[in-house]
């Protein structure tokens, strides 16, 4: 399916319509309780990263960076993986992390302050968020030559944003990942900004999916706020990445709907109207018309997720809260074997500035 989407020529893979009517040809066969599922993991998302920037609002919270918008392409991609396949994601990957599995009360400590909640659970095989805007993807394409040499049998999915694109990481990743045909999936989240640099000053190019053809790889764009389109672009990508098909590049066009961090302060630089023109396109909001065509969704049921979904969130802030926080030791523990005495020194005055129970 995906070689009928030709970036080149501007085509783009969608599924939902602005009704939710999906496309009979290309609609992904989900059962009705799979669907429900994908649901109710956006709505999960939402609905957990809502309260974080309420917890940060708060001081609950550290620096955060919102995922409403991606809902779609977060869950839609991380729904498609498999046990087996690795994920390295970057800092805006809430919905995939929650679908993988991932503890939300891990998530929320990590964006608290402190790093213990980024170590991944065993059976999970999620690397750490990257926070330097694409060094996630040179290390995607090693564990990639690593799966390949061992016949593993596994995909590699990584995310990046649009302003990842100009890094050295992303053409220095995808053009090893070409030449060896490694079992890597790229997804460039495009949510048309880069903090303030709009997708317009990012590339001359006009998709970003396009930059896979330089490379000897597929690439498609798909409208990441339709979570069937992007789940079936994954599907495909990782079933070609684990027989042995080498790499794909999805780019999931979409919007960031909030500021880049609770740092920033996006009305400076973007205007209300370009804003609400993509509410329109909410991707829970389509999704929900799909589940109503097929009698899979009214009022009692949204009832239901929502409060599921708000007490799943509560109990992760309850849980993360009751955790202990960082030792100022840690701050120092993992760069050196022994410490060497200027970092002693910086400890030490460190220790001394602060309250007597947090030393
Ligand atoms: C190597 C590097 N340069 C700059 C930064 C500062 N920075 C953090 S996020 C960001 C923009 C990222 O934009 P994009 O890749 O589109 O992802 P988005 O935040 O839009 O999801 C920048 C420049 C960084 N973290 N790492
Ligand atoms: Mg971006």
């Amino acid at each position: 399916m995906i070689e009928r989407f030709d970036p080149l020529k501007g085509e783009r893979l969608r599924i939902l319509d602005d009704e939710g009517r999906a496309a009979p040809d290309l609609d992904p066969g989900l059962a009705d309780a799979e669907l429900r599922t994908l649901y109710e993991r956006m709505v999960r998302t939402r609905a957990a990263d809502a309260k974080a920037l309420k917890l940060q609002r708060q001081g609950r919270f550290g620096t955060y960076a919102s995922s409403l918008g991606h809902e779609a392409a977060q869950v839609g991609l991380a729904s498609a993986m498999a046990r087996e396949d690795w994920f390295f994601p970057y800092f805006r990957d809430l919905g995939a992390f929650l679908t993988l599995g991932y503890p939300l009360a891990d998530y929320y400590h990590f964006w608290m302050g402190n790093e213990a909640g980024m170590r991944t659970p065993d059976g999970l095989n999620i690397f750490p968020i990257s926070i330097p805007v694409g060094s996630q993807v040179p290390q995607a394409v090693g564990a990639g030559i690593a799966i390949k040499h061992r016949k593993l049998g596994a995909a590699v999915v990584t995310t990046f944003g649009d302003g990842a694109t100009s890094e050295g990481d992303f053409h220095e990743g995808l053009n090893f990942a070409g030449v060896f045909g490694t079992p890597n999936v790229f997804v460039c989240v495009n949510n048309q900004f880069a903090i303030s640099v709009p997708r317009s000053r990012q590339s001359a190019a006009p998709t970003l999916a396009q930059k896979a053809v330089a490379y000897g790889f597929p690439g498609v764009q798909v409208d990441g706020n339709d979570a069937l389109a992007v789940f079936a672009a994954a599907r495909e990508a990782l079933a070609t990445a684990r027989a042995g098909g080498g790499p794909t590049l999805i780019e999931a066009y979409t919007y960031r709907m909030g500021d880049h961090t609770t740092s920033d302060d996006a009305a400076r630089y973007r205007t209300k109207e370009e804003v609400q023109e993509w509410e329109r396109r909410d991707p829970l909001a389509r999704f929900r018309l799909y589940l109503g065509h097929k009698k899979l969704w009214d009022e009692a049921y949204e009832k239901d997720v929502q409060a599921a979904a708000s007490e799943f969130v509560e109990k992760a802030v309850a849980e993360a809260e009751a955790r202990p926080q960082a030792s100022v030791d840690d701050v120092f523990a993992y760069t050196y074997s022994s410490i060497p005495p200027d970092l002693e020194r910086q400890m030490a005055e460190l220790k001394a500035s602060l309250p007597e129970g947090r030393r």
